[in-house]
């Protein structure tokens, strides 16, 4: 699992490396494992807890009152509350531009030490906003303008690929979260922004289901029949003709009698008007999505405390 050590959690969240510290032996709300060599080791939930436990003080609330709170409430708000701020958003083009340059001919270590390093010095979530999904464009851009081979868009994929997966596997398996379902319909092969937003659901508590590309419909409904979602997530990148889109949503309108079902992607936004004749949801983008999110655990939240 990727961690960090005190002195990165310091520049991460804004706190000193003492006040941490304090904070884990007096409230105990943080409280890292040691690696063998006596490091303290942080996890992503841990700098993102302790980045809303600023901003909370920084709201007027007291630390003893957030400890007394506890920390699984306090988790519980911080889902609720975290939607990106701009600046997590910005693509970091220095380090795509070098990632680039190491395509052609493939510099293999060089691209990997790169990546691994610029992906470590930055928590997890703004790594994904700011130079994976970045990253997958600007390599699929290259393969279809033919100026890299398709075996290096692949190579990059993948490892784009395991990164999220290696990340969203540490996650615990929430079975109390809202049930997500999150797939690619039928025909779609670009995988990468359902991948991220499973990431993304999954981190914030969600149990979620992810099917990857090309799901036919009628494996979609009889999937969703047994596991009775909260939330289907369908991603969709391509623009389809109106004809195959048309039917598709068609389909999905029927799918969204039983079940809530949002689409998101380029694909869905070319879809706009069509989809204000039906029951399904346009998440037009990744803050969209986390707002919709919040309203989902917001609900979860209020019954499971009524
Ligand atoms: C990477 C890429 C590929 C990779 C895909 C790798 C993979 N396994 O996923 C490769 C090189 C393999 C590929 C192949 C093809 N591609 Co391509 N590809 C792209 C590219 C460059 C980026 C797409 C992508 O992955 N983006 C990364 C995601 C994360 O970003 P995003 O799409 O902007 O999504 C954001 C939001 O929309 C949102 N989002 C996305 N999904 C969802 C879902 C939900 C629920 C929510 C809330 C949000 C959300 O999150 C993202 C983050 O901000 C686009 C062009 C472009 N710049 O977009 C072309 C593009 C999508 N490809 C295209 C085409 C035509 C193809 C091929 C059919 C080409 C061919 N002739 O073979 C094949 C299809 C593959 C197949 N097997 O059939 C066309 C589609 C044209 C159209 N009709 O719309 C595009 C637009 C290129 C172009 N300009 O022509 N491609």
């Amino acid at each position: 699992m990727k961690t960090y050590r005190i002195h990165r959690v310091a520049k991460l969240t804004g706190l000193s490396k003492d006040v941490i510290r304090m904070w884990e032996k007096r409230y105990g709300l943080v409280k890292p494992p040691r690696s063998p060599n006596r490091y303290r080791e942080y996890t992503d939930e841990d700098v993102a807890l302790l980045r809303f436990l600023k901003e909370e003080l920084d709201r007027g609330q007291t630390i003893g009152a957030l400890a007394i709170e506890g920390r699984d409430s306090l988790l519980q708000r911080m889902r609720l509350d975290v939607v990106p701020q701009q600046h997590e958003l910005v693509p970091l083009q220095t380090v795509l531009d070098e990632l680039v340059s190491c395509l052609d001919p493939l510099d293999k270590v060089r691209f990997e030490q790169k990546l691994n390093g610029a992906v470590a010095v930055i928590p997890f979530e703004e790594a994904i906003q700011r130079i994976l999904l970045p990253l997958e464009r600007l390599v699929g851009e290259l393969w279809h303008q033919g100026k890299i081979d398709i075996a290096i868009e692949h190579y990059v994929t993948k490892l784009i690929q395991q990164k999220l997966f290696a990340v969203m596997n540490q996650l615990p398996v929430n079975e109390h979260g809202p049930r997500l379902l999150i797939a690619c319909p039928e025909g779609e092969w670009h995988e990468i922004g359902a991948q991220a937003v499973a990431y993304l659901a999954a981190m914030r508590g969600c149990h979620v289901y992810y099917l990857g590309p090309n799901l036919p419909t009628a494996s979609l409904v009889s999937f969703c029949d047994q596991i009775k979602p909260e939330l289907v997530l369908l991603s969709f990148t391509e623009v389809r003709s109106p004809d195959k889109a048309m039917q598709l949503l068609r389909e999905l309108d029927h799918l969204a009698g039983r079940w809530p079902v949002a689409i998101g992607g380029e694909g869905a936004r070319a879809l706009e008007e069509a989809l204000r004749e039906t029951r399904v949801e346009l998440l037009d983008d990744l803050i969209h999505f986390q707002r919709r999110l919040t309203r989902l655990l917001a609900e979860r939240f209020s019954i499971s405390h009524s």
